[in-house]
């Protein structure tokens, strides 16, 4: 009796002390302990070569009646997506004779149409380009051509952009579809028609039968650090890894999951919609994020689970109070860059509700997610992690923009608390895809020498810091790219549409913090062209019509010359932390007026109003 007391006082101890020097050693084995169940059916899965789309036909075989889709107040079960997209499918395969193989880009809003569309796609054994809808001319070209697109399908509203393009897409040979039934472009063919009237039996497995695992499933476009977007080739194997996604942070068959976020982004298309599939759970599908419907949708449809990207977790904050605030089934918001005031105002008003802050990039072979729940961390080192996927944090010379290297040449790893580059290490489980047709850009992604000569690792591009408790935090981005309202804005792909106006004979692109405001809003120097003046008006008329509105400088500073870097590159962060007080400034500056639709000169009272808060931006 005694001895036995004696056991289980001292388990007792042990435990309490465990708990007190490892205060998340319960939630570390927990997530372990996941992660490896997740491995072995991804092990299996590969060995099978069970892709996302067979998922999805298992899942029209055992629940064809379950809601897969919610749409503008209409119901789509798994069985009607199955029957759809095998309509757009067949439509596909006759009249643009696509085969296994090739690639077809979306250039579609958030719609059902496009999951039919990609889902037949994938039943053709064809790769889908995922084209952000916001891009035009010269980059949209680029996206197109880089991946060897045969076929283009756009959405009706998007013609114009289309037909800017269109020679070059006949030159080429590139098949243009419009998603509508009627269009009187001579080049431009319609789809929806031809979707109506295709039957909606079933293809052939044999269409999709030599995809493997290693084949490519989906181009996703992100805005490199330098120049024209990057297609990053997401492979089948690659595309799994991430759809396990929504498993890892706890979301089950009876969740709804609301998805806002553009489809043609990973978040979207692979966390919300594969993973949707991957659990056999509802999405409801919008168009765009609208902080006004948001609660009442969750209340309508029950949504459980919510995927955010930092700006919408604040625009649903700054929603108005209500008394029903906390009449809701919301359990689980999984998403990327809230801030951590942001977090706790969000689950202060809102409830309990559990938020999974992650860390990935579609180009990276390495992800983190904070599965603690620790307010402000993107993750978390774990000894499994680290022992499966080697990574570090390394000294960064930001001016510079490169490692600091030491008298061997190689990296340094920084201590606890320091902020530094995050790389990771390229191996047979931690693959890097590269880009599509850019070997140049694939390999400045490398990072050789890095531990060891020779050895491998994978530049994230993004400054980290570890804590003494084992959280990660993001940082910021190194380099060219800076990121405003959820968007990688590529500073030198604005810098080659600015320099396009007959005025502006040089300019650099960076982002400046202004406060109250998650990431960096775009600001350029320009030089102006010999006898050349600012021309308000037709700048804003040139940014408005080459940029999403995210890109476009906000503001606008004029100088005699730029300063470059000893190897010639332009010095962006000294540029970036004189920020935009013309008081500071002693050069003219502008600031772009949405409601004037031109720049107008900056003064204090604007500068003022703008750093306040009361001037939206
Ligand atoms: C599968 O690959 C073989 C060999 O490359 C090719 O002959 C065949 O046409 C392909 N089948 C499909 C459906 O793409
Ligand atoms: C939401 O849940 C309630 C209560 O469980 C149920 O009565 C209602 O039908 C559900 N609504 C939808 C759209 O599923
Ligand atoms: C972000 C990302 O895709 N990370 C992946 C890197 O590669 C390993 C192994 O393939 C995956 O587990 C990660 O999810």
């Amino acid at each position: 009796m005694t001895v036995f007391v004696t056991i289980v006082a001292g388990l007792i101890i042990l435990i309490m002390s465990l708990h007190f020097s490892f205060p998340y050693l319960m939630h570390d084995l927990q997530y372990i302990f996941t992660i490896l169940k997740i491995r072995s059916k991804r092990l299996k899965y590969k060995e099978n070569h069970y892709t996302v789309l067979g998922c999805f036909l298992d899942r029209v075989k055992t629940e064809p009646e379950k809601t897969f889709i919610v749409f503008e107040g209409k119901k789509y079960s798994y069985l009607d997506a199955d029957k759809q997209s095998n309509k757009a499918a067949r439509a596909l395969e006759m009249h643009a004779r696509l085969k296994g193989g090739d690639t077809a880009a979306l250039l579609l809003g958030n719609e059902p149409h496009f999951v039919w569309i990609w889902l037949g796609l994938a039943k053709l054994g064809c790769v889908s380009a995922m084209l952000n809808y916001n891009i035009r001319s010269k980059s949209l070209l680029h996206c197109l051509l880089c991946c060897e697109v045969k076929v283009l399908i756009a959405a009706a509203e998007l013609k114009d952009a289309v037909e800017e393009i269109l020679p070059t897409l006949k030159e080429q040979n590139i098949a243009v579809f419009i998603l509508g039934a009627e269009c009187d472009t001579v080049g431009v063919e319609t789809l929806s028609d031809k979707i109506d009237q295709a039957s909606e039996e079933p293809l052939s497995p044999d269409l999709w039968s030599n995809v493997t695992m290693g084949s490519p499933a989906i181009y996703i476009f992100t805005s490199g650090t330098t120049g024209l977007p990057k297609a990053a080739l997401v492979s089948q194997y690659k595309l799994w890894a991430a759809t396990f996604f929504p498993a890892v942070s706890g979301v089950n068959c009876r969740d709804v999951i609301y998805v806002t976020l553009p489809l043609y982004h990973s978040s979207g298309l692979i966390i919300g919609l594969s993973g949707a599939i991957e659990r056999g759970t509802t999405i409801v599908l919008k168009r765009k994020f609208s902080a006004s419907q948001f609660w009442e949708d969750c209340r309508k449809y029950n949504v459980t689970v919510m995927l955010y990207i930092g700006e919408i977790m604040r625009y649903i904050c700054n929603t108005p109070k209500t008394e029903n605030d906390r009449d809701h089934k919301l359990r689980l918001a999984i998403g990327n860059g809230i801030r951590p005031d942001v977090w706790r105002e969000f689950v202060n008003r809102f409830g309990c509700i559990a938020i999974k802050e992650f860390y990935a990039a579609t180009d990276g072979n390495m992800s983190f997610v904070n599965y603690v729940g620790k307010i402000g961390a993107v993750g978390r080192v774990n000894f499994y992690h680290r022992k499966v996927f080697p990574y570090a944090l390394i000294k960064y010379d930001i001016a510079r923009d490169e490692p600091v290297r030491d008298s061997n040449g190689l990296c340094i790893e920084v201590p606890k608390g320091e902020t530094g580059l995050f790389v990771s290490k390229i191996t047979n489980l931690a693959p890097f895809d590269g880009y599509a047709n850019n070997p140049h850009q694939t390999e400045k992604k490398r990072l050789w020498n890095v531990f060891q000569k020779d050895d491998q690792y994978l530049n994230s591009g993004d400054l980290l810091r570890i804590d003494q408790d084992n959280f990660i935090y993001f940082q910021d981005r190194v380099g060219d790219t800076f990121r405003w309202k959820g968007e990688n804005v590529a500073t030198n792909e604005v810098s080659d549409i600015l320099t396009m106006i007959d005025l502006i004979k040089e300019a650099n692109v960076y982002g400046v913090q202004v406060p109250g405001h998650e990431g960096r809003i775009g600001m350029a120097a320009v030089i102006l062209k010999e006898g050349k003046q600012f021309d308000c008006s037709k700048m804003f008329s040139h940014v408005a019509t080459y940029l999403p509105a995210y890109a476009r400088p906000c503001f606008v500073r004029i100088q005699n010359s730029l300063e470059l870097t000893g190897t010639f590159k332009q010095i962006k962060v000294k540029l970036a932390q004189e920020g935009f007080n013309p008081t500071l400034i002693q050069d003219p500056l502008y600031f772009l007026d949405q409601r004037q639709m031109a720049y107008i000169m900056m003064t204090q009272e604007l500068y003022d109003s703008i750093v306040s808060g009361n001037m939206r931006l």
